[in-house]
């Protein structure tokens, strides 16, 4: 009988790590997830899973080596998906050591564990389009990196410690440059989810306003679950490389607006106010992924298109806030 693979998620209550469990535990993984301790329950995203005892959590923090390296060796994974992360940009810009150390330097500290522990460990690293800052759009593998942000610059170390670590050590260690990625999972401090919780709140009489940033900035976005899949498929592929996984269509935050507030027959511009201190002091203009590689080598390609993405947001949310 063969034993049952058993993965190692971070980041496993925020929404990649949620649907990378759902995702495994479908293909009849033994999931593990490190969750942060807190006082409050920060689980609801896979308490459908804990409720189905179809997971195991081990309490830990990516920045305490110690409490990772013996995670680690508790659960002895065949792979680990690492997407733990301080992963808002702006936040970013008001704590940038905190960010460095959390969303930077956790993949060293993964990596470390699994070069002392058992380097055939797979390792699978949450990259991002935020390495490319503005070079100019489609972005790919080959792209040079120009990080606008502390997040980027976390993002751009962790990437080439994982490639450093696959070149030094022989580690299987795959970044996956994925473009933004939205869902009803998706924190409600992201531009996507801020909009779909926004235009819920003012159809249910909650709220008369919305107040938001850079409406010009665009944007390459996808739907989340359709993205584990290729995270999965790249940490099978007979070699570990990297791949940029996206849509290859982007499109503005007023757009964005323009199609959700449409949805439910509003006009955005009657509800939403620009305000100065939701811009950023960078930020990136536009970020078109090109998939040529992961559709060749991985088979992936993405099937939710932009309208279907907002439709699926905001009915959620309707439902939500909804009578
Ligand atoms: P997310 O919803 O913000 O989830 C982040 C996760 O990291 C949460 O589970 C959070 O736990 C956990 N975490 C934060 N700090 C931690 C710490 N010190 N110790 C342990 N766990 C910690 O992010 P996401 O959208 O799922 O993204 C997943 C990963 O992909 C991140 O690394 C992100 O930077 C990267 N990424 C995301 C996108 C995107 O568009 N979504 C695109 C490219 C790359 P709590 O629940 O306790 O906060
Ligand atoms: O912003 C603009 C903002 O915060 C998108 C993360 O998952 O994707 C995400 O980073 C755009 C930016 O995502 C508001 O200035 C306007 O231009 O939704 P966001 P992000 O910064 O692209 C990448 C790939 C990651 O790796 C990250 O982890 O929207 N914008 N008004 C706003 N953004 C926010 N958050 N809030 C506003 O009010």
């Amino acid at each position: 009988m063969e034993l049952k693979k058993r993965a190692l998620i971070t980041g496993i209550s925020g929404q990649d790590g949620s649907y990378m469990a759902d995702f495994l535990v479908g293909k009849g993984y033994d999931v593990h997830g490190l969750v942060r301790w807190s006082a409050n329950n920060n689980t609801s995203r896979i308490a459908h899973l804990l409720t189905k005892n179809a997971i195991t959590i081990h309490h830990g923090d990516v920045n305490d080596s110690a409490r990772i390296e013996a995670v680690v060796a508790t659960v002895r994974p065949d792979e680990i998906y690492h997407f733990a992360a301080q992963s808002h940009v702006g936040v970013s810009f008001s704590q940038p050591e905190y960010t460095l150390q959390v969303t930077g330097l956790s993949t060293l500290r993964l990596l470390e564990a699994i070069r002392k522990m058992d380097s055939r460990i797979k390792f699978y690293q949450a990259s991002s389009s935020e390495l490319f800052g503005n070079m100019p759009p489609p972005q790919n593998e080959s792209t040079p990196f120009r990080p606008e942000s502390p997040y980027g610059v976390a993002k751009v170390a962790a990437h080439h410690s994982t490639r450093l670590y696959r070149d030094a050590y022989g580690i299987f260690a795959v970044n996956g440059i994925l473009f933004n990625h939205e869902s009803e999972r998706r924190g409600e401090e992201f531009v996507t989810r801020k909009i779909t919780v926004g235009l819920a709140r003012i159809k249910a009489g909650l709220a008369n306003e919305l107040v938001l940033g850079n409406l010009d900035a665009r944007r390459d976005w996808g739907y989340a679950p359709e993205y584990v899949e290729a995270v999965w498929r790249m940490m099978h592929y007979e070699r570990p490389e990297d791949f940029v996984i996206a849509t290859g269509e982007s499109h503005s935050v007023q757009e964005f607006l323009e199609q959700a507030f449409g949805q439910v027959g509003l006009n955005w511009r009657n509800h939403v106010r620009a305000d100065p201190s939701e811009l950023r002091p960078r930020d990136i203009n536009t970020l078109v992924g090109d998939t040529s590689k992961a559709r060749l080598l991985l088979g992936w390609e993405p099937r939710v298109k932009f309208p279907e993405l907002v439709r699926i947001m905001v009915s959620s949310d309707l439902k939500r806030f909804g009578p």
